[in-house]
């Protein structure tokens, strides 16, 4: 319902990228007559799993708002297009966090579900996210525990019937799958698929008395794939986390855990003038924490100054390759001393290339 045919264009344009990119696949004639011959009888086509692989992967390279793509070729691609139930894709999305989180090695990895055709949406996952933690809104309105930027998607949650939450700071939410036109089902996630890092600091014992934690996996899981004008809506992905994702916005952002004050008091800093720097000073101890409890945890995350660098590397070795490397520059500098990392030094390409990861119109809105 209201996903219309392929353009042919779109596909034509990523056959011949894919057939540039990869030229022991052969001349690009024959496939392209096969795949227009697909559009023209049924509005879409299926791609072969060399061309899934390599579109993912190259969504990958052209997200602008990435710092973390030096590694695109690497994309562990799980394909399961055969899979369009929700029953289905919860299962297959536990699979896809435990593959990928291993024992703390994180290995970035993409599932993808069916896609959409024309007349016959594929499914989507409503969490914006795999793993989030629910959000609690008090009697008058104001969030009183967990993460506020998920609180009125947890109240969506709780109407769609969830019980689970326990009302504390670090609940996770059950995943809320939408498929084939039916009510979207609720899955909640295995304990025991959800790695968590609790955090401490390397000098102040009393920092884990805070009760902070964070998960292991970013994936992100509302993003559309698209690939040559084929649209997968449901494709989560994820690599590992940069310290300062956790450490500079998700626990210090004041919509968010908002937990600089308490850190700072217990630093015993001068919190009495914004002139005292002590955000800035929490600021800092807070992401030490971060990285310090994942490496001690032996979990992959990067810093901001190692990805920094790494994609500087990215950058170059695109230029070399003949390609444009396109970035948002509001999205790469990192929110904590931005200026003492080279990629805050120069400005980028904010152009939007294909295949890439979209973000649609919220699905159940
Ligand atoms: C955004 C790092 C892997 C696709 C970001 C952001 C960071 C980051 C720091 C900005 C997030 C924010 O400010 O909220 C990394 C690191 C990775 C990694 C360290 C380690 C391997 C991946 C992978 C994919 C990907 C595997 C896809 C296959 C994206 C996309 C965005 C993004 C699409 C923008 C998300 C949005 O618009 O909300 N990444 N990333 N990244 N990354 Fe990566
Ligand atoms: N800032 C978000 C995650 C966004 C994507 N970041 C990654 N992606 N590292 C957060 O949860 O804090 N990835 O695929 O690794």
């Amino acid at each position: 319902a209201g996903i219309g045919p392929v353009d042919p264009a779109e596909a034509e344009g990523f056959l011949r990228m894919f057939y540039t990119e990869n030229p022991s696949a052969g001349p690009v004639e024959p496939r392209l007559r096969q795949v227009m011959a697909q559009i023209a009888q049924y509005g879409t086509y299926t791609h072969t799993d060399g061309e899934l692989a390599f579109g993912a992967r190259v969504a990958w390279r052209n997200s602008n708002r990435c710092i973390g793509r030096l590694y695109w070729r690497s994309l562990r691609v799980r394909d399961h297009r055969s899979v369009d139930t929700a029953e289905g894709v919860a299962l297959e999305c536990v699979e896809h966090l435990r593959e990928a989180t291993g024992s703390g090695r994180i290995r970035p990895t993409i599932t993808v579900f069916a896609q959409d055709r024309p007349g016959r949406p594929g499914p989507r996952i409503w969490n914006e996210q795999l793993i989030r933690y629910a959000g609690y809104h008090g009697p008058d309105g104001v969030v009183v525990a967990g993460d506020a930027r998920n609180a009125d998607f947890t109240d969506r949650v709780r109407r769609l019937g969830w019980t689970g939450g326990s009302g504390a700071d670090f609940d996770v939410l059950p995943m809320v799958i939408e498929a084939a036109g039916k009510p979207p089902l609720l899955a909640a996630i295995p304990g025991d698929a959800v790695l968590e890092v609790p955090l401490e600091h390397p000098e102040y014992p009393w920092f884990a008395d805070l009760g902070l934690r964070w998960h292991a996996v970013p994936a992100i899981s509302n993003m559309c794939l698209e690939i040559g004008g084929v649209c997968y809506p449901c494709a989560p992905f994820n690599g590992w986390y940069m310290g300062t994702e956790i450490g500079a916005r998700n626990l210090a952002d004041e919509d968010r855990y908002n937990r600089l004050r308490v850190v700072a008091e217990l630093l015993g800093l001068d919190t009495s003038s914004d002139r005292t720097l002590w955000k800035d000073h929490a600021l800092v101890e807070l992401n030490v924490a971060v990285l310090h409890s994942f490496g001690q945890a032996g979990v992959t995350i990067t810093d901001h100054h190692t990805e920094s660098r790494r994609f500087m590397s990215h950058l170059e070795r695109e230029e070399r390759s003949g390609r444009i490397c396109p970035a948002d520059w509001s999205w790469i500098v990192p929110p904590l001393s931005g200026s003492l990392t080279p990629v805050f030094h120069r400005y980028y390409d904010d152009v939007r290339l294909s295949p890439s990861f979209v973000h649609h119109p919220r699905a159940g809105e």
